[in-house]
C-alpha cells in the first residue's frame, strides 16, 4: 500500500454545503426526518409499525435499576429474531433484536445536524436520549436491551444471530460522532466502557467469535482514531482475520456442523478468511459494513493482502453485481448478493441501507487510492437509491428498491413480497430510514478528502470548505448545466485532484491538469479561480447482455441521474411501450420528454406471429429517485429500444 496516497475527509464542522439540490435534502432531515423518526421509535406514528426501541431501553434501564437494588429479576426467552407475541410478559424485550441500533443511529443523524446548524432544542433531546441509553448500562459496561431485559445470562451466546456487536458498533459510531458535535463525552465513555468488556471478552486468550452482523469493525477503529488506544484496532482486526477459520466458530457456538460450503455460511461472510475473499457475497449489508471495516483495517495496519482482498471485492461489486440505480444486493433470498450477473429488475432487493454501507465501502477505498472509480459508484448510489428511498417530504421510506413495479404483483405475488409500490411510513424491521438520515446529514464528509499535498473533490456540490492548504468556495450547477467553479484561498502551494465522472465524455478546465486514475490534477500556488465544465447529456444506457431482463431495453441517463418511466405519466403497461435508439430527449428540468411507440395490446394469450402494431406517443422520464411520489402506480427503468 502507498500510503503517501492516504487522505481523509473534511471533517463536518470544515465544510458547509450549500447547494440549491442537496441543502434541501439535509435541510429536509433536520426539520422533518429527524422529528419524525423519533415519533417512530417512541411508537408515536399512527398506522405505522411499532418500533418499541425507546420502551426497550426504559425497561432495560428498570432492570438495571432493580440489579443495583438486589431486587430479582425475570428472565424471558432470547430464542428469536423477533419478539411481538402480543401474550408475551409486557416486561419482556419487544420487537426484532437489532432495536436498539435505530436510536443510535438517530442519534448519529442529530449529532451530524447539529454541526451543520446548531439547534439547542435538539441538542437538549439528544442528552435525554443519552441519558436513557447510560441508564441501560450493566455496571461491567455492557449495553444491549434484549439481553439486559430477557436474560443476562446468555450474554454473546449468539453472536451469528442476535446483533449484540452490531447494536454496539451503531453505538460507538453515534458516540464518536456526538462527541465531535458538542464535546460532550458521556455516551462516548459508555461506549468505552462497552468495547473495553468487548476488548477482553474476544481475541486469542478469549472467545474466538466474531459479529453475525459486521460493523463493529469499522466502528472499533472510528474508536481508536479517537482514543489512539490500540486495543480498539487489535479487536478489529482480531474481528476480521478470526472470520471464516475452521473450525467454524458460529457451529461451535450452535453446538452442531453445517456442511463445508454451506450458504449459511456464505451469508455471514464467513465462508473463507476476508483476506482470501475475492467475491461479493451473502446478505449485502452485513457484506458491504465488513469490506469497509477491512478497509478502514488494511489501512491502519498497512495490510496488502487485506487491501488487495477488498480491491478483488470492489471489482466484482462494480463489474458483475451493481444495479445502474447503485443498488446491491439483488436477491431477497437472505437480502443477499446474487451470482454474477443476476439483476432482476422486478424482484431487486437492493436494500437501502446496502447502497448507504456500499458509500461507506467506497469512500474508505478512495481514501486510501485516489481513483475515481470508488466515486462513481458513491455518486451512483447517492444521487439514486439513497434518495429514491425517502419520500419527498421526508416521511415515508423505501427498504427495497426495485427497478420495475406492478403493483398487483406486489401484492399477489408471493415472490415479490418484498417489493413495495409506495413508501412506508415505518417498519418494524426499521434499519434503513435512520440510516438514510445519517447519511444525508454527513454528506459534507464524503465530498472532500485531504492530503498533505492535494485536495481532492470526490462529488461536486456547492460548499464553504476550509482545508489545511486552502479555503475553497465551490459554486456548483453540476446537475444542470455541468459547470462547477472554484474559488480558492491559497496557505500553501497544493494539487487540486477533480474526478472527472464516468458519465463524462467532453470536459474543460480552466486551468492545465495532468489526469491520472480518473482525476484531473491542477497545480495550484496562490489564489485563484478554477471553472469546470463537464459535459452534460441525455444517454442512453445498455446493460450488458449477460444481465438477461435487459436485452433489447436501455436506460436513460442524465449526468449521475437515472430516469425511469411511471404510469401517472404514461399510462398503464409500461411494458408496451418503446424509443429508438436514435430518440431525440428533451430536457425539461428535472424531467426528459421522448417520441416514442407504444405497441397496441393484444388481449389473445396465443396468436400466429405478426408484426406489431404501434401509435406514436410522448414518453416522460422522471428522476428515479423521485418515483411513487403520486401513489401506487407502475415504473420501470428499462424501456425497449426498437
Ligand atoms: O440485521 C440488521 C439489519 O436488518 C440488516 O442490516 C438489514 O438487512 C435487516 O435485515
Ligand atoms: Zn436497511
Amino acid at each position: 500500500m502507498d500510503s503517501s496516497n492516504f487522505s481523509n475527509h473534511i471533517k463536518l464542522n470544515n465544510i458547509k454545503i450549500d447547494d440549491e439540490f442537496w441543502s434541501r435534502y439535509i435541510e429536509l432531515v433536520r426539520n422533518e426526518v429527524i422529528p419524525y423518526q423519533l415519533k417512530a421509535l417512541k411508537d408515536e406514528v399512527k398506522d405505522a409499525p411499532r418500533s418499541r426501541c425507546i420502551d426497550n431501553f426504559k425497561k432495560a434501564a428498570k432492570t438495571v435499576k432493580d440489579i443495583k437494588s438486589g431486587k430479582s429479576v425475570p428472565t424471558f426467552p432470547v430464542d428469536k429474531w423477533e419478539y411481538n407475541d402480543e401474550n408475551s410478559c409486557p416486561e419482556s424485550f419487544k420487537g426484532w433484536v437489532f432495536q436498539d441500533s435505530d436510536i443510535y443511529k438517530w442519534l448519529e443523524a442529530v449529532s451530524y445536524s447539529l454541526v451543520n446548524t446548531y439547534d439547542a432544542k435538539l441538542h437538549k433531546t439528544a442528552q435525554e436520549y443519552i441519558d436513557l441509553i447510560c441508564s441501560a448500562q450493566l455496571d461491567n459496561g455492557y449495553l444491549d436491551t434484549l439481553y439486559i431485559i430477557n436474560d443476562r445470562s446468555k450474554i454473546f451466546t449468539n453472536l451469528k444471530d442476535r446483533h449484540e456487536l452490531y447494536c454496539f458498533g451503531h453505538l460507538a459510531e453515534a458516540a464518536v460522532a456526538y462527541y465531535n458535535a458538542t464535546g460532550e463525552d458521556k455516551l462516548l465513555n459508555a461506549t468505552y466502557r462497552f468495547a473495553d468488556l468487548i476488548c477482553d471478552t474476544f481475541g486469542e486468550s478469549g472467545k474466538k467469535g466474531y459479529p453475525g452482523h459486521e460493523i463493529a469493525e469499522m466502528a472499533l477503529v472510528k474508536l481508536y482514531r479517537l482514543s489512539g488506544e490500540e486495543k480498539y484496532l487489535n479487536c478489529a482486526d482480531f474481528f476480521i482475520s478470526e472470520r471464516g477459520k475452521k473450525p467454524y466458530y458460529f457451529d461451535a457456538e450452535r453446538g452442531y456442523e453445517r456442511k463445508d460450503g454451506s450458504l449459511d455460511y456464505f451469508y455471514n461472510q464467513a465462508h473463507l478468511q476476508p483476506k482470501k475473499q475475492d467475491e461479493a457475497v451473502g446478505h449485502a449489508v452485513r457484506g458491504v459494513y465488513l469490506y469497509s471495516g477491512m478497509a478502514d483495517v488494511s489501512r491502519e495496519k498497512n495490510d496488502d493482502e487485506l487491501f488487495s482482498a477488498c480491491q478483488k471485492i470492489w471489482d466484482n461489486i462494480q463489474s458483475r453485481k451493481l444495479y445502474i440505480t447503485g443498488g446491491i444486493g439483488a436477491t431477497a433470498d437472505g437480502e443477499a448478493f446474487s451470482f454474477d450477473y443476476d439483476l432482476p429488475n422486478d424482484l431487486a432487493y437492493s436494500e437501502t441501507c446496502a447502497s448507504i454501507g456500499l458509500i461507506f465501502f467506497a469512500r474508505r477505498m478512495l481514501e486510501i487510492k485516489p481513483d475515481s472509480k470508488y466515486a462513481d459508484v458513491m455518486e451512483r448510489a447517492l444521487y439514486n437509491t439513497v434518495l429514491s428511498a425517502m419520500a419527498q417530504d421526508g416521511k415515508s421510506f423505501f427498504y427495497v428498491n426495485p427497478l420495475e413495479v406492478l403493483p398487483t404483483a406486489c401484492r399477489l405475488d408471493s415472490r415479490k413480497r418484498h417489493v413495495k409500490a409506495v413508501r412506508q411510513k415505518w417498519f418494524g424491521c426499521a434499519c434503513c430510514p435512520p440510516n438514510i438520515a445519517r447519511l444525508l446529514s454527513s454528506l459534507g464528509e464524503y465530498c472532500i478528502s485531504e492530503n498533505e499535498n492535494n485536495i481532492f473533490v470526490h462529488l461536486y456540490m456547492g460548499a464553504e470548505v476550509n482545508c489545511e492548504n486552502a479555503d475553497i468556495k465551490i459554486t456548483s450547477d453540476y446537475l444542470d448545466s455541468g459547470k462547477v467553479s472554484f474559488d480558492v484561498k491559497c496557505r500553501k502551494p497544493f494539487t487540486l485532484a477533480v474526478r472527472i465522472p464516468e458519465w463524462c465524455d467532453n470536459f474543460s478546465i480552466s486551468k492545465e491538469y495532468e489526469v491520472k486514475d480518473g482525476y484531473a490534477y491542477i497545480k495550484i500556488a496562490k489564489d485563484t479561480a478554477v471553472d469546470i465544465q463537464f459535459d452534460i447529456k441525455i444517454k442512453l444506457i445498455k446493460c450488458s447482455n449477460l444481465v438477461r431482463e435487459n436485452i433489447g431495453k436501455a436506460a436513460v441517463m442524465r449526468g449521475p441521474v437515472v430516469y425511469c418511466i411511471e404510469e401517472a405519466d404514461n399510462g398503464s403497461n409500461l411494458q408496451l411501450l418503446s424509443i429508438s435508439p436514435n430518440a431525440e430527449f428533451e430536457y425539461k428540468k428535472p424531467c426528459i420528454i421522448a417520441k416514442g411507440k407504444r405497441e397496441k395490446a393484444n388481449n389473445n394469450l396465443y396468436s400466429e406471429y405478426k408484426k406489431a402494431e404501434y401509435e406514436d406517443c410522448n414518453i416522460k422520464f422522471i428522476p428515479y429517485s423521485t418515483w411513487g411520489n403520486r401513489g401506487e402506480n407502475e415504473m420501470a427503468v428499462y424501456i425497449n429500444i426498437k
